[in-house]
């Protein structure tokens, strides 16, 4: 069942149309289909999570709003913004959650912290992630088309406690990241040593 919510908290200056036509436009179809389905499970996780159903389908939508942009989008936005020169040493799989936040902030006009910081943490994680956070970064990961080892359990550790599916993602993905000769953000290695004890 697809779920379209009538905005009624003004966070996007918008209606949910509006904003799907934004990613629409912003994204091929693929990576639309994708953010699309993303939001569908975050509002399934929110819901079952007293988490705002309102936020997790505005930042399901919007998380990977800057997917597709060029790196010198990315580079302007850390020099305008003044954000952490360090992220100039990684490329777009960082820029488009942490830098692509920026971005949304200016051009789609939503200042919601929360809506931005899941958006900033979908892809590494962090130490602190509010329950929206959770929400979005496993919704990301687990949404109905991800087909990789691993992701049953990681839907099944999920719908029983939404922290363990936090903890299970982030090793699973340092565990692929160093397989694969990947270097890796130092924000992930935090997000795994804070939240694996709970996986364990
Ligand atoms: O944008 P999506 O594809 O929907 O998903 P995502 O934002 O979780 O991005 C996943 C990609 O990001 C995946 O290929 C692994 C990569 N990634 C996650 N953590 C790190 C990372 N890449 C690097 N280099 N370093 C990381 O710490
Ligand atoms: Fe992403
Ligand atoms: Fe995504």
């Amino acid at each position: 069942m697809v779920t379209e919510l009538n905005y009624q908290e003004h966070i996007f200056p918008g209606t949910r149309e509006q904003l799907v036509a934004k990613l629409e436009q912003a994204l091929k179809p693929h990576r639309f289909r994708h953010v699309l389905r993303v939001e569908q499970t975050a509002i399934q996780l929110a819901t079952a999570n007293q988490v705002d159903v309102e936020k997790a389908s505005i930042a399901g939508l919007v998380h990977d709003y800057a997917k597709q942009r060029p790196d010198e989008d990315f580079i302007a936005a850390i020099q305008r913004y003044h954000l952490d020169p360090m992220l100039l040493d990684y490329g777009n799989a960082i820029w488009h959650g942490v830098v692509g936040a920026e971005l949304i902030k200016h051009e789609l006009q939503i200042f919601d912290e929360d809506v931005l910081n899941a958006v900033r943490h979908h892809t590494t994680g962090a130490v602190y992630m509010s329950p929206l956070e959770q929400v979005i970064y496993m919704a990301d990961y687990i949404e109905p088309k991800r087909d990789f080892p691993g992701v049953d359990e990681a839907r099944k550790v999920t719908a029983a406690d939404l922290a363990k599916g936090v903890a299970f993602q982030a090793k699973q993905t340092l565990q692929y990241l160093v397989t694969n000769g990947k270097p890796v953000y130092p924000k992930s290695i935090d997000t795994y040593n804070a939240w694996i004890s709970r996986w364990l």
